[in-house]
């Protein structure tokens, strides 16, 4: 997360203070929740058919060779895997429906990866383990609660309807939580935390909500 960094007037901290703004002042909040998920499409969401690319301004170009993913924190065993590693591990596909804070929702996206579950029981979380912080490259973080973490929906993704995962879209690797708000879906993963303690992550210390329940419209705290 170099560029901008202790630069007021660079693009990506323009971009930042816009959002962070928002959240202060509860845009986009419709007031309409939908807790029973009666309809797919979550309060004040839009389909869209594209992929909108979101990032800081920055999109770490991540060989599989040069690329590890590292869990640790506490748990009883941590782990830094290679690509030959991660890719041995058992692999599942899920197909979830993205929902984005800015308001597009995406549907049936059919993620390839290892589940959040396998990689759980590699590692062993310990009896005081509460939240995981996922880590991009770039430099980003979000904060997640273990039980969140661990859905059945939920997966270390590389691929995308078949296809690997772009480096638009986090490629090699990304977090993929769908029952939250995709601010939460790590890209760029190289790093998964695990704490007995919260630490909100990037969105969540300007003003984001800690969880991000689309239906309920947690999109700012
Ligand atoms: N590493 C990293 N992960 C990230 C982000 C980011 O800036 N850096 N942005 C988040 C946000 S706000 C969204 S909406 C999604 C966008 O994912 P996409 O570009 O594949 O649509 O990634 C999330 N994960
Ligand atoms: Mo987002």
């Amino acid at each position: 997360m170099s560029q901008g960094d202790g630069n007021g007037g660079s693009i990506r901290d323009k971009l930042v203070a816009i959002k962070q703004a928002w959240a202060q002042s509860g845009r986009l909040l419709t007031g309409k929740a939908d807790p029973d998920h009666a309809n797919r499409l979550p309060p004040g969401q839009r389909l869209v058919t594209n992929w909108p690319v979101l990032d800081l301004g920055v999109k770490p170009d991540i060989a599989r060779a040069d690329w590890r993913l590292t869990v640790d924190g506490a748990v009883a065993n941590p782990i830094t895997w290679d690509w030959a590693t991660f890719m041995a591990q058992p692999q599942v596909e899920d197909v979830s429906d993205i929902h984005c804070v800015t308001q597009w929702s995406r549907f049936d996206n059919r993620w390839q990866g290892v589940a959040t579950s396998q990689l759980l029981s590699v590692v062993q979380p310990l009896p005081q383990a509460n939240v995981v912080v996922l880590h991009g490259a770039d430099g980003y973080t979000t904060n997640v609660t273990l039980a969140r973490f661990a859905g059945d929906d939920c997966l270390i993704a590389h691929a995308h309807d078949g296809v690997p995962l772009s480096r638009d879209h986090g490629g090699p690797v990304r977090a993929i939580i769908p029952r939250w708000y995709f601010w939460k879906s790590a890209k760029w993963l190289t790093r998964i935390e695990v704490l007995a303690v919260d630490k909100p992550g990037f969105w969540e210390l300007r003003g984001y909500h800690n969880d991000g329940d689309p239906w309920t419209e947690q999109r700012y705290n």
